[in-house]
């Protein structure tokens, strides 16, 4: 039932897409996110004292290197012998001894610095609010102090790289406020000169060195430089142009000039206004958050505050919540993964820790991934490039390791990267090897190709799909008692220890065989290999389905029904693979059994994945009750994930990947395109929808087959479907029970009306 919430603050600020808070952030996860790709920042909102905790994507640990063990290969006969053997402690403990990578943990992201404004008000603050609207990209704070308003705005643009901030008042000669810069590094310094506050640090004395610039203008008033802040006296208004740069040239290089890159960056600019500059920031930003819109209602709890909203969330009467939480997804990936800069990190490009969790890198047995789920289907493919960019640079580094440490040609990535484009296994022998890592992230090139169609994408992709298919060629080996091809040594992320033949690496694997030898026919190229791809994925072990009913996660009938692991690997298959749909009833049933048995908890990002398996299984109540665990405030359930009250997803602790799973899970639940039929693509419009979500609409949502499509419904079924093609073909689209082909001819809408 829908309980009215008391709220502080009535007025909710005007817009669809805004979280927003009556007091200003006192822990890190209550402060708003912007980000340009580049850099990151966190804004707190206080009105006196205001603290913008920032990051440039390349401030690491480490310095470049290679992690491949040298001549590790040697041992791998005797830890296949040893699992074959059944003998895993001893295969672990020689794994261990002899072939994890060098060194055995890889680098951590890094915070870069801390821009505070104090500003001297007349009297202690009122009216207090400060908010995020994910539609301007811009964080705003307001309040009033002594009959003066005051308001700062916040943005991260991303045309010009750098980091606005800007204080106005509405009287005249108002705003005295002193600006600093520091950073959590201890080797740091900060100097104040004509205007402009220099911050130059490094990380470690060999690795990574940076520097960020704030330049400081007042309009009205004085400014001056005092004990290297700057002090601003009786002016109109303030604006504040920050930005940061490091001397990370490639994952291969520390050769670059800090000062000269921020030098450089503020130059570009320096001619613009701020309201040009913010201009082009909106025309930036809604060219790509604009794409997709999304109505699942709006009730008057949508006006609460967000962290009032959340702790609400489940007593119903609140469907926007979920609408916005999908937007957030999408603004933080616009936020935190854009063209040049780096991927988007455990953390997207957010973290204030010189310790944060799990190093705040890639752990790439679902993490990664999770992050560029929602990119195809919310129609933000832009954002993706990063994560291209990373896997040719892996490839390179992958080939290393693939030759050292299992005598094998293509190349491989194992459960974690970092900045330094480390590919060998690392932590411990019983989950850190784990081979697929790289494979998975090649089939998203494949994925973008069935998206878009875009052969020149494949074309200028094709080596690091052809190399990941050409690692397990050489990898696969003949299981002595099922004369099947597996693979091994691995692990079923991150669970049962080394093994041979974990179900995973197998739907994976078929996978990638599978599209590489399309893919190679698709350009005309290496039809040897593709033939040899055929074939060899027809004898990879298949899925079995056990003595529980349930899909085996690994070659022995050995699951535990109670067992609830946060992994669900063996259910790669069904999404975010295509190996097993409800066209084969069996299997299907099966990981649906599997799906059941590990429950609707776990960690934040486990729920995110959850999301979309019981999307897949077309159960969409079922579905929204996984949701649901995902948008509670957390620490209401011990152990499990939840929201933070800027929505940042909890593993606990913060982890982006939830925040990305919960995106692409909604958009799952309207729009599933994962099925290739003889006409096409299949498209099944509202595949599983929630009852909690009886009327509603979604606009600019992305199928594989070259479709951007709109989707309007009411009391739970659809009004009226519009698919515009982007290419001439064919399409399957499926609602309810019927299934119905097309030809279609680009940009042609194709009208699907419902009842
Ligand atoms: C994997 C997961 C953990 C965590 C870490 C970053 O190792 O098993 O739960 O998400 O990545």
């Amino acid at each position: 039932m829908a309980v009215p919430i008391a709220t502080a603050f009535a007025a909710a600020p005007a817009g669809d897409w805004i979280l927003w808070y009556d007091r200003p952030a006192v822990k890190w996860e209550e402060a708003l996110p912007v980000g340009n790709g580049h850099l990151g920042a966190m804004v707190f909102g206080g009105a006196e004292k205001e603290r913008i905790q920032f990051n440039e994507h390349t401030v690491w640990t480490g310095v470049p290197r290679s992690y491949a063990r040298r001549d590790a290969a040697k041992v791998l006969p005797e830890l296949r012998r040893l699992l074959f053997e059944g003998k895993q402690k001893q295969a672990e403990d020689l794994a261990m001894a002899e072939f994890m990578g060098e060194p055995i943990r890889q680098m951590a992201y890094q915070p870069c610095g801390d821009l505070f404004i104090e500003t001297k008000t007349p009297a202690p603050a009122e009216k207090h609010r400060r908010w995020l609207d994910l539609d301007s990209a811009t964080a705003i704070t307001e309040w009033t102090s002594g009959g003066t308003g005051f308001r700062r705005e916040t943005f991260a643009s991303h045309s010009a790289s750098l980091i606005f901030t800007s204080l106005s008042a509405d009287k005249p000669g108002s705003i005295d406020a002193t600006i600093r810069l520091s950073s959590p590094h201890k080797k740091h310094s900060v100097n104040a000169r004509a205007g402009v506050l220099t911050l130059r640090g490094t990380v470690q004395d060999d690795g990574v060195a940076f520097e960020a610039r704030a330049v400081v203008r007042a309009t009205g008033g004085s400014l001056r430089e005092i004990d290297g802040a700057i002090e601003i006296s009786a002016a109109d208004s303030l604006e504040i142009r920050l930005t940061a740069a490091t001397n990370v040239q490639s994952w291969k290089s520390l050769a670059a000039d800090p000062a000269k890159r921020v030098e450089e960056t503020l130059a570009r600019s320096s001619n613009s206004s701020l309201a040009s500059l913010r201009d082009a920031h909106l025309a930036d930003h809604r060219a790509l958050f604009r794409r997709v819109s999304i109505d699942l209602g709006r009730t008057p709890q949508s006006d609460a505050a967000t962290d009032k909203r959340i702790a609400n969330f489940r007593n119903g009467g609140d469907p926007h919540l979920a609408a916005l939480v999908f937007q957030y997804g999408r603004y933080l990936l616009i936020g935190s993964s854009r063209a040049g800069g780096q991927p988007a990190n455990l953390q997207g490009i957010w973290n204030d820790s010189l310790r944060p969790p799990w190093d705040s890198k890639y752990t790439c047995n679902i993490n990664t991934q999770m992050n560029y789920w929602p990119a195809g289907p919310a129609n933000l493919f832009e954002c993706e490039e990063p994560l291209f960019t990373a896997l040719h640079e892996l490839r390179e580094s992958g080939q290393t390791t693939a030759r050292e440490q299992y005598g094998a040609n293509g190349w491989v990535l194992h459960h974690n990267f970092d900045l330094w484009r480390g590919t060998a296994p690392i932590n411990h022998s019983n989950h850190g090897i784990w081979v697929t890592g790289g494979a998975w992230l090649s089939l998203h090139l494949w994925d973008r190709f069935l998206f878009t169609g875009d052969e020149d994408f494949l074309l200028r992709h094709w080596p690091v799909l052809r190399d990941a298919a050409v690692f397990f060629i050489d990898f696969l080996v003949e299981d002595p008692e099922t004369k099947t091809l597996i693979s091994g040594p691995s692990n079923s992320p991150e669970q049962g220890g080394l093994v041979m033949g974990p179900t995973m690496d197998h739907q994976i694997i078929r996978q990638l065989f599978k599209a590489t030898a399309e893919a190679a026919r698709v350009l005309g190229t290496d039809a040897e290999l593709s033939e040899k791809l055929d074939a060899m994925a027809a004898r990879i072990a298949p899925n079995k389905i056990g003595r529980h009913g349930q899909l085996q996660e690994w070659m022995q009938d050995k699951d535990d029904p109670k067992n609830q692991h946060r992994h669900v690997s063996h259910l790669w298959g069904v999404y975010p693979g295509a190996d097993i749909t409800w066209m084969d009833e069996g299997l299907f049933k099966a990981a649906r059994q599997s799906l059941v048995h590990r429950g609707d908890g776990a960690t934040g990002w486990s729920m995110g994945w959850k999301t979309n398996l019981w999307a897949r299984f077309l159960d969409g109540d079922r579905a929204y009750l996984i949701l649901s665990n995902l948008l509670q405030p957390i620490g209401r359930t011990k152990g499990m994930g939840g929201l933070y009250p800027n929505l940042f997803d909890a593993h606990p602790p913060f982890q982006i990947d939830g925040n990305f799973g919960a995106t692409a899970g909604i958009a799952e639940m309207l729009l599933q395109s994962h099925i290739r039929g003889k006409d096409g693509f299949l498209i099944h419009l509202l595949p599983a929808l929630p009852k909690d979500w009886p009327d509603g609409s979604v606009k600019g949502l992305r199928a594989r087959g070259g479709f951007t499509v709109d989707i309007g419904w009411k009391q739970g079924v659809l009004t009226k479907a519009t698919l515009l093609p982007d290419r001439d073909g064919s399409v399957q689209v499926k609602t309810g029970d019927r299934i119905q082909s097309h030809s279609v001819r680009k940009g042609v809408p194709l009208v699907i009306e419902g009842k």
